[in-house]
């Protein structure tokens, strides 16, 4: 380890009292394990790696296209959590059967109408944390530890990281066990929260960062470890108290993803792969193409409804994955995992498919292009970020940028080409450090290959409409009426902080009534890095774009609803947002989840 990374560690261990306990904890655990290679800069004979920090060598070369992609992904299959009469979900914590020391669900009454779950009153589903030691990222690299959320295929099938396939006014009890390894050693710590970003979800079932659990073990903010932990996601859209029944339908989410989110390890836990899709359906976004519903859109629907997961990752010479979770730097990874592979091949048929692309972290932004063989640019249609749908799509775009967290759902209609085309997902982005990307370099690093191999079975029906989703924008009187807060997202003593303080998860920076409206403010005054900031619960719209203080124009893809605001350098951003329907505590934190961990975080909580 480099003599600059392990100083940076003695400063984390200083000025980090929060946390220092949990870092303590994990800096045992560390030994004996290795967590970084030789630290000799070696030049990288790989032309698909991506550039990378000289303290480290770059991962291993790596032989494009060896792997594919199912050419469809699967539904989670739901579980019977009513077949065991003692253990059915209730909105009191269950820990005498096991349960962690959570808060009681919100609302469960109003939804459920007794202390016990009734046959069905909502869709059931069990994922458990556990360890796969037999991963393959890629088939130069040997098989290795990943850690997953399992779930199960309809055919029973072990399903790590599955894709939720909600509806709008169905609620979910997700069953979360803790399998992972107590005795683990390397990066990760085997406690867990799970995040669902963004449901409109009560707090007590939204993965806060301090309801980490495990069998033996709770974060500052549950009462009791435990096996596992209910959630409920109780899918209305937002403004259920202002207009009723489910909520205003103009704010659905559509493109969700949940990882894991636990204090100070969420780069490294969801670098060992906790990371999935959560898809939310409605009448209009119904997932179903051949929707006799003339008010549906028929936006292309499973199997042409493909999500898409990128994660930035370092391997060692042996091929193995490192990550150094101490350093306030992170690693920066230069291999790009899709859905856990690296440099995979994707088998299409002729016709549209919507494509869902998620930056899942930790650290590198991506913007991708579509490119031929030859590298010419190919265009497609851009319909949704951060899984909400435009009020109209943007057609005709060359170019998709994503911070971490960041989502945006895509139409390519492959129905353009020959059969035997070949296209590639390409990176542009140039990144050297964790701390933000650069320019855009063509011809960039081919991440993903699609092979249009087939005709459709049937004519594809699927249409991407001129209107999609309506928005509510906030009023002039609803702005000028807005209380303002500031927050500024800053480095210091080799920290990352906001309003100069690092992260307590015991206690709010922001308390806010039911109902109400602010106007925030966030404000990057640096010229050195990036922060793609995140508010949990509530989306926002960007109100103003100023950069060293002139105002310029807010880019065309983010003037709808967000929940991922990115604050590039000398950038500062003005959101209106709305608190809405539950109350309890959720956090804002940059979504570099490297500058997450040391400790650009706050709690906020909303209050009756
Ligand atoms: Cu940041």
């Amino acid at each position: 380890m480099s003599k600059s990374s392990g100083n940076r560690q003695q400063e984390a261990q200083q000025h980090n009292p929060i946390s220092t306990s949990r870092r303590h904890f994990f800096k045992q655990s560390l030994v004996g394990s290795t967590v970084l290679a030789a630290p000799a800069f070696i030049i990288s004979r790989n032309s698909t790696a991506q550039t990378i920090e000289p303290e480290l060598p770059p991962s291993p070369p790596t032989t494009p296209w060896l792997d594919e992609l199912p050419i469809a992904i699967e539904p989670l299959a739901q579980t019977d959590l009513l077949a065991d009469t003692s253990m059915l979900p209730q909105g009191i914590a269950h820990t005498e059967i096991g349960e962690c020391g959570r808060n009681n669900h919100q609302h469960w009454d109003d939804f459920f109408g007794s202390p016990v779950l009734q046959p069905d009153q909502a869709d059931l589903y069990e994922l458990r944390a556990k360890a796969d030691p037999q991963h393959v990222f890629h088939p130069d690299y040997p098989p290795q530890l990943m850690w997953n959320f399992e779930g199960k295929t309809q055919a029973g099938t072990p399903y790590p990281n599955p894709t939720f396939f909600a509806r709008y006014g169905r609620p979910i009890i997700m069953r979360l066990h803790n399998e992972l390894p107590q005795n683990h050693t390397g990066f990760g710590t085997p406690e867990i929260s799970m995040h669902l970003h963004n449901l409109h979800t009560p707090s007590e079932s939204d993965g806060f960062p301090g309801d980490y659990f495990s069998p033996v073990k709770s974060g500052p903010t549950l009462a009791a470890p435990g096996y596992f932990k209910d959630h409920f996601y109780p899918n209305v859209y937002a403004g259920v108290e202002e207009f009723g029944s489910i909520g205003d339908m103009r704010e659905a989410l559509g493109t969700l993803w949940y990882h894991d989110h636990t204090l100070d390890f969420t780069a490294p836990n969801a670098s060992r792969g906790m990371a999935g899709f959560y898809l939310l359906f409605d009448d209009l976004d119904s997932g179903d193409e051949h929707d006799a519903n003339p008010a549906a859109l028929r936006l292309p629907s499973h199997p042409y409804d493909y999500p898409l997961l990128f994660q930035d990752k370092r391997f060692d010479a042996s091929g193995i994955q490192i990550f150094n979770q101490l350093d306030p730097e992170g690693t920066l990874g230069d291999k790009i995992t899709v859905n856990g592979k690296i440099e995979p091949v994707l088998r299409v048929a002729r016709r549209k498919y919507r494509f869902r692309l998620l930056n899942a972290g930790p650290s590198r932004f991506y913007e991708f292009y579509l490119v031929n063989s030859a590298n010419t640019v190919q265009k497609f249609i851009h319909i949704s970020n951060d899984g909400n749908l435009f009020t109209a799509p943007l057609r005709n775009r060359d170019r998709i940028r994503l911070g971490v967290a960041e989502r945006g759902d895509i139409v390519i209609d492959f129905s353009k080409y020959a059969l035997g085309t070949e296209l590639y997902l390409v990176n542009r982005l140039v990144q050297e450090k964790t701390r933000g990307p650069k320019n855009v370099a063509a011809p960039g690093v081919r991440v993903l290959k699609f092979i249009i191999d087939r005709e459709p079975s049937e004519p594809d029906v699927s249409r991407v409409p001129n209107v999609l989703r309506p928005i509510r924008m906030p009023t002039a009187d609803e702005i000028s009426a807005a209380p303002v807060r500031r927050w500024t997202f800053s480095r210091s003593n080799g920290l990352w902080k906001i309003n100069n303080r690092l992260v307590d998860v015991n206690s709010p920076r922001a308390t806010i009534t039911k109902g109400n409206t602010e106007v925030w403010e966030l404000n990057n005054p640096s010229g050195g890095w990036s922060h793609p900031v995140h508010i949990h619960f509530e989306e926002g719209v960007i109100l103003g774009k100023f950069v060293n203080g002139v105002q310029v124009p807010i880019p065309v893809h983010e003037r709808g609803r967000k929940d991922v605001y990115v604050l590039g350098p000398n950038t500062m951003l003005r959101i209106f947002l709305r608190f809405r329907d539950f109350t309890g505590k959720y956090v804002m934190h940059c979504h570099n989840m490297i500058h997450e961990d040391h400790a650009m975080m706050l709690r906020w909580d909303i209050k009756a």
